[in-house]
């Protein structure tokens, strides 16, 4: 489909979109560089409050869902369904500028630019952020957009219970983003979300934009190993039920899993605790978590079965007790492909090196594929490095992304 003409002179203002990344990036900044604003902490609910008083200088009608996803409409010369402008605006713990929060601040961009120019457009435009899509604090990750497509059930959202603690219902609640409009009360015309790529492919080949044609599938599970704490001198190896001795063993399993599948899987064990975590005891409890991904939903399947077989045997051999417990299921996605036909020729329009390539990442964005058109736009990432506070696309690379999702965004909302 080629893009129609639209006003030629238009062009997003990098210096503002940059300002607005800093000025949200010093919300929740770490001492040294970096982002911390897990999903409904004080932070998240201090970038909430900015990024909804933007939306609200910019003439946006906002509303808040019951699960908090924020929602930024700009009438257009018709109602129905608009035009969605998405990402999150929460990170991990070790967050940097870019991640989620370039695709929320890129659409205040977008309208920034069309309030400029007294641009109308046919369809309304939408920018939204979407509670929890990192999923850090609160499994599953992008859990308001999931509730939004019914992939996760409201109530049980409400429910999760965090690695502190703390449920989302009481969280959300607290931090004043327990939303009353009805979840779902705005239905997507069509998704466009820009991105940091967080790996290594644009960087690496000196390409400037991404056209995303899907998503790889997700599987999170928490295992949790019951031993018997005992003393670490007294204690014959052969009489002990080392809770810490089988969580270590799986995540090397998962390391070594990953390796024999090859291909693009991947196996992730973020969290490894041990209890009571003494030098002198032997480990009675032990958690751990496995993030395993590929973009064939069989060959994932088989990994997560495979994993939890190796857990339950090395407990068995070694006299402990476990439970795994699902966190996250995702099935891979694809985008629509007449979108990521658009994303790419308006990349190439522009003089934008660009490929297509799947996301490595869970994004809010698959959750809509199934509902509406989506696609996303990626932009590098130096290194390939994310989810680490020295995270770096450069500004010129941010305001090329920019100016793609501006052209998309205008090329489906049309111009009156
Ligand atoms: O885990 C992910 O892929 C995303 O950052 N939530
Ligand atoms: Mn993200
Ligand atoms: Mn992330």
């Amino acid at each position: 489909m080629r893009p129609s003409s639209r006003p030629a002179n238009l062009g997003i203002d990098p210096a503002r979109l940059m300002g607005r990344i800093e000025a949200l990036g010093r919300i929740g900044a770490l001492p040294g560089g970096g982002v911390s604003r897990l999903a409904l902490s004080e932070a998240d609910r201090q970038g909430r409050d900015c990024v909804a008083g933007w939306m609200r200088g910019l003439g946006l009608a906002v509303t808040v869902d019951r699960i908090g996803n924020v929602f930024g409409l700009r009438a257009g010369a018709e109602a129905g369904p608009p035009v969605v402008i998405g990402s999150h605006i929460d990170t991990v713990a070790t967050g940097g500028l870019y991640d989620g929060a370039l695709g929320v601040l890129a659409g205040l961009e977008v309208v920034n630019v069309l309030n400029d120019a007294a641009i109308r457009t046919r369809r309304p435009l939408a920018v939204a952020f979407f509670t929890n899509e990192e999923g850090a604090r609160f499994a599953p990750d992008m859990m308001g957009s999931g509730v939004l497509s019914g992939h996760l059930g409201l109530a049980e959202a409400l429910a999760a219970v965090g690695i502190d603690g703390a449920t989302v219902g009481d969280e959300l609640a607290r931090i004043g983003y327990a939303g009353d409009a009805p979840v779902g009360a705005i239905a997507a015309h069509c998704y466009l979300e820009l991105h940091i790529e967080q790996g290594p492919v644009l960087d690496a080949g000196g390409i400037a934009i991404g056209a995303v044609t899907g998503v790889q599938g997700i599987c999170w599970t928490e295992y949790r190993f019951q031993g018997q704490t005992n003393h670490a001198g007294t204690t014959p190896m052969a009489m002990r039920h080392d809770a810490g001795y089988v969580a270590a063993r799986v995540a090397v399993e998962a390391r070594r899993l990953a390796g024999e599948i090859g291909g693009v899987q991947v196996a992730t064990v973020g969290r490894l605790a041990v209890a009571p975590g003494l030098v002198n005891v032997v480990p009675g409890e032990a958690l751990l978590t496995a993030d395993l991904r590929n973009t064939d939903a069989a060959t994932l399947a088989a990994a997560d079965e495979r994993l939890r077989a190796f857990a339950a045997q090395a407990a068995a051999a070694e006299g402990v007790g476990f439970e795994a417990r699902p966190l996250a299921r995702f099935a891979p996605v694809a985008f629509d492909p007449e979108l990521v036909a658009l994303v790419e020729e308006t990349a190439r329009g522009l003089g934008h090196s660009v490929r297509r390539m799947p996301s490595g990442a869970g994004h809010d964005a698959q959750m809509f594929a199934p509902h509406c058109p989506a696609a996303m736009i990626f932009v590098p990432s130096r290194g390939g490095i994310s989810h680490n506070v020295t995270e770096h696309t450069d500004p010129a690379q941010l305001s090329a992304g920019a100016e793609v999702l501006l052209r998309v965004a205008l090329e489906k909302a049309g111009v009156v």
